[in-house]
């Protein structure tokens, strides 16, 4: 496609680094957005979510909009609402203000958590399955989903939002081998999602093709996504350490793994 200029929040995260590498090859300008500095960047803008004129400047301009800034695991709540419930707020009102027509939304598998992980020949977990967040943070990203839609059909903004996986250089657990994104497929998906036409508000969940697959990739691929990597070659020497997951330990029962039995961050 030709070059598009393309927003990146949360530049300076792990996501971000893999993006700032991978993305441009799809012929992308990015501009890069975080409340750290971005290290080798000295254009990045450093800036908050919650500023709301700086947000403003940083899409003014730009084609879409790929949003990965916010905190990444659970957190007080009062930390997330600032970051993640009221920072995704504000930068839909400054692509609102400004005519940004796209934004990729970085969800997460922790905004339906709790949905018991398919065992056996149990079904994929479907793309519609029920909200079931984790965390405050999987909260935050189910806000991020209405607050998406609510864009899409009250003011014409479009999203996709990627319920993520792991996206990580190599799977680090059991776990993982079944919701691993690997970078490569993470830069193919989010080039889907500023690419594919009329998306409306589209969710689609975001991982590899992984034979251990615990969820349904067909939203992601009518985007015209498609998966070239497998986690299972990392599958014998994980399983060797730390052995296959134990069906009867409630951190293996569910999507969102040990985010279910993690004990709440206080203060609530
Ligand atoms: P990360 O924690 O490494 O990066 C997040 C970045 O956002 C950091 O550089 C941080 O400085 C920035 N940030 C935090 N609060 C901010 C604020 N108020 N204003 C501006 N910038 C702020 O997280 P990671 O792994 O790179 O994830 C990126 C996004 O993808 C996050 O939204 C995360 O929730 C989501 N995600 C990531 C997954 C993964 O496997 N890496 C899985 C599911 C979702
Ligand atoms: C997430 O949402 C986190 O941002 C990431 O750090 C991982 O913990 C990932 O989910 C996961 O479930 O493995």
């Amino acid at each position: 496609p030709a070059p598009r200029t393309v927003l990146l929040t949360g530049a300076a995260g792990g996501l971000g680094t893999l993006m700032r590498e991978l993305l441009p090859k799809y012929g992308y300008r990015l501009r890069l957005l975080d409340l750290r500095p971005v290290e080798g960047e000295p254009d990045a803008i450093t800036a908050d979510l919650a500023d709301k004129e700086a947000l403003r400047e940083a899409v003014r301009g730009v084609d879409a909009i790929v949003h990965l800034a916010g905190i990444s695991l659970e957190a007080p709540f009062e930390k997330i609402l600032k970051a993640n419930i009221e920072g995704t707020y504000n930068l839909y009102e400054a692509a609102r203000q400004e005519d940004i027509g796209r934004i990729v939304f970085a969800s997460s598998n922790h905004a339906v958590g709790f949905t018991p992980r398919p065992r056996g020949d149990d079904p994929l977990i479907p793309i519609d399955t029920p909200r079931r967040p984790d965390t405050f943070y999987g909260l935050s990203k189910s806000f991020g989903e209405d607050l998406a839609q609510f864009y899409w059909d009250k003011h014409g903004v479009e999203t996709v939002s990627v319920r993520i996986g792991s996206c990580f250089p190599e799977p680090t657990s059991v776990r993982m081998l079944s919701v691993w994104m690997s970078p490569a497929d993470g830069a193919r998906l989010f080039h889907a999602a500023l690419t594919a036409e009329n998306v409306g508000h589209t969710v689609v969940h975001g991982s590899s093709a992984n034979t251990r697959l615990w969820w349904d990739l067909s939203s992601a691929r009518a985007l015209g996504y498609e998966p070239q990597d497998d986690s299972e070659p990392y599958a014998a020497k994980l399983v060797a350490e730390h052995g296959e997951l134990d069906p009867a330990d409630p951190a293996h029962a569910c999507l969102g793994g040990h985010f279910v039995t993690d004990p709440p961050i206080w203060p609530y």
